[in-house]
């Protein structure tokens, strides 16, 4: 029989090969597993326990909050507060970043959060998920935080990762030293290494888009979709779950591309530099895929305010090629 890798066992071989590190990232990635654990069981349970539905709250990006939003979010907040090693927090749902104890004068690193992903998908039991964005901290420890420890470029991160919530529930993050999965055991409570070293397929063949978008789309996206429509590769599909975590993760495993496209009086998309579009392109570029705005690289891009919205197409590179071959193509 082989032997099962849990995820604390993974993460404790990780920071073993590097002996001189503080292991302060080793306990911020344990606290993040114990949210994931307690999110999850709300979200099995949401249905009993009372918490299906909205909150009279508008939250700052102008969506009603879910009453599971407010409960991640807080989850989140509250483990990663107490954890020591976090300094600050970007979350979804606050206007404002959070200065963890004492101005955030302590604590090694920030992290960056979308407590529960794909919020119009809660209360009809759908995939929904967290995703999460670790980087260190600019100023010197014993120093109050600034902007600039949260506003920092995709290709500063030390580590992403997200959790997806779906028919079973999955921990996928990396270090920059490529991406692996571990599945929870519901019996135990444990993440077991489930899907060590993931890459991109390289030749995707699913393409994950809000059709109702498309029409406000730019001409380069929507000569792409007419090509991926069109194709006589009878393998090509159509995928769209409309939660950001679960067509990512289906791509990753399958191979493909989701876009969120710059759109007609909405240039800058809908979805979120800081904690959605910069973690998922860190972990796709560490599986072999790609993750680009309409300029290039979303890990070049450098914030300018926490809820900064970008256009976001990632997925296989060779679709990527694809898309960004329509923007080149003369338009007749
Ligand atoms: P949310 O963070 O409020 O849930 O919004 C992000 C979600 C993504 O998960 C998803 O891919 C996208 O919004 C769906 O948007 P749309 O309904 O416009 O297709
Ligand atoms: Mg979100």
């Amino acid at each position: 029989m082989t032997k099962t890798v849990t995820l604390q066992e993974f993460i404790m071989d990780g920071q073993a090969a590097f002996p001189f590190v503080s292991g302060q990232l080793t306990r911020l990635l344990t606290d993040l597993a114990i949210g994931a654990k307690i999110v999850n069981h709300q979200v099995n349970r949401a249905g009993l326990a009372g918490i299906l539905g909205a909150t009279d709250n508008i939250n700052v990006q102008d969506e009603q909050q879910q009453k599971l939003d407010v409960f991640a979010d807080r989850t989140f907040q509250r483990i990663l507060t107490a954890g020591k090693s976090v300094a600050g927090i970007g979350s979804e749902e606050r206007e404002d970043f959070i200065l963890c104890g004492d101005a955030g004068r302590h604590g090694k690193y920030v992290v960056m959060i979308d407590p529960l992903d794909g919020s119009s998908n809660i209360d009809v039991n759908v995939s929904i998920g967290t995703i999460f964005s670790i980087h260190k901290r600019t100023t010197p420890m014993g120093e109050p935080l600034t902007d600039e420890d949260f506003l920092q470029p995709g290709d500063r991160q030390v580590a992403a990762g997200y959790i997806l919530y779906g028919s079973s529930t999955m921990l996928v993050y990396t270090t920059g030293t490529g991406v692996n999965g571990f599945t929870l055991d519901p019996a135990v409570g444990e993440f077991f290494l489930s899907h060590p070293g993931m890459q991109f397929p390289e030749h995707g063949s699913t393409y994950s888009i809000n059709d109702a978008l498309l029409s406000r789309a730019t001409p380069p996206v929507r000569t792409f979709i007419d090509g991926c429509r069109e194709t006589s590769d009878p393998a090509f599909r159509a995928r769209y779950i409309g939660s950001l975590v679960a067509d990512f993760h289906r791509n990753l495993i399958h191979g493909g591309i989701y876009l969120y496209p710059s759109l007609v009086g909405k240039p800058e998309g809908k979805l979120r530099l800081l904690y959605e579009c910069a973690p998922l392109a860190f972990i796709a570029e560490q599986a072999g895929g790609s993750a680009e705005d309409d300029q290039g690289r979303i890990m070049e891009r450098t914030p300018s305010h926490l809820h900064e919205r970008v256009p976001f197409y990632v997925g296989s590179r060779h679709l990527l090629h694809a898309l960004n071959a329509c923007r080149k193509a003369p338009v007749n």
